[in-house]
């Protein structure tokens, strides 16, 4: 998401930079792709609303400094905002543990918890060079296993085998030991949220 949001906003900015004054009309066309990009990006709209709202105010107002061009002071403003929205602090998964380190998702129905075991699993594997195994839990919903599966292979990521007829618990042992003798750093249970929720 985020790269594709930079390749917007750069092809955005590129065409700013080239100007020699930043006019209302420069910044509201700027701010409409920006708004087309985050909008794209899943940003809530009132979120994108009030970020383009900021970077407006103080893209056009006093605040652009003299000594760059107006385009790079607006790349400028629109990044401190981003950052200023996102937090400026990460705070990485802890994975100070014995290897393999569980990860368990828990979370509201159709919340995201299986798009996130993928997109955790596939940062953790590209970024950090960790060897991930992910497993799904969810036992009820038809084709939930399948559903971590395509994502599995779609980011090159190992999923455990499915096994039909096994219980949350069993499939969750299987994981882990499965994570043990192949040598993974982390392994990622994805549940089904009614089940948490029923069997407390
Ligand atoms: N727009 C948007 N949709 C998302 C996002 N993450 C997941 N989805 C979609 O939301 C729906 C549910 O996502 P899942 O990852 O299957 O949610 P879940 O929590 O695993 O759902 P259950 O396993 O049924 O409880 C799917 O259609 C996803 O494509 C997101 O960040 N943005
Ligand atoms: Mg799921």
């Amino acid at each position: 998401m985020f790269e594709t949001l930079s390749d917007r906003l750069s092809g955005i900015f590129d065409k700013l930079t080239r100007r020699g004054s930043l006019s209302d009309a420069d910044v509201s066309e700027a701010m409409r792709e920006v708004r087309r990009a985050l909008l794209e990006a899943d940003v809530a709209l009132d979120v994108v609303k009030s970020f383009t709202d900021k970077v407006r105010a103080r893209a056009v107002g006093a605040e652009v400094v003299k000594s760059v061009t107006p385009g790079q002071m607006v790349v400028k403003i629109v990044h401190d905002q981003l950052v200023e929205m996102l937090g400026s602090e990460a705070k990485p998964i802890d994975l100070h543990a014995v290897a393999p380190v569980p990860i368990l998702m828990v979370g509201l129905q159709g919340s995201g918890k299986t798009t996130t075991t993928s997109k955790i699993a596939r940062r953790l594997k590209e970024r950090d060079r960790k060897k991930v195994l992910m497993a799904s839990l969810d036992t009820r919903r038809p084709a939930a296993m399948e559903q971590l599966k395509i994502l599995g292979e779609q980011n090159g990521v190992d999923t455990l085998p499915i096994v039909a007829g096994q219980s949350a618990v069993q499939i969750a042992n299987r994981a882990v030991n499965a994570a043990k003798l192949g040598g993974y750093d982390v392994v990622i249970l994805d549940t089904a949220g009614r089940v948490t929720v029923d069997e407390g």
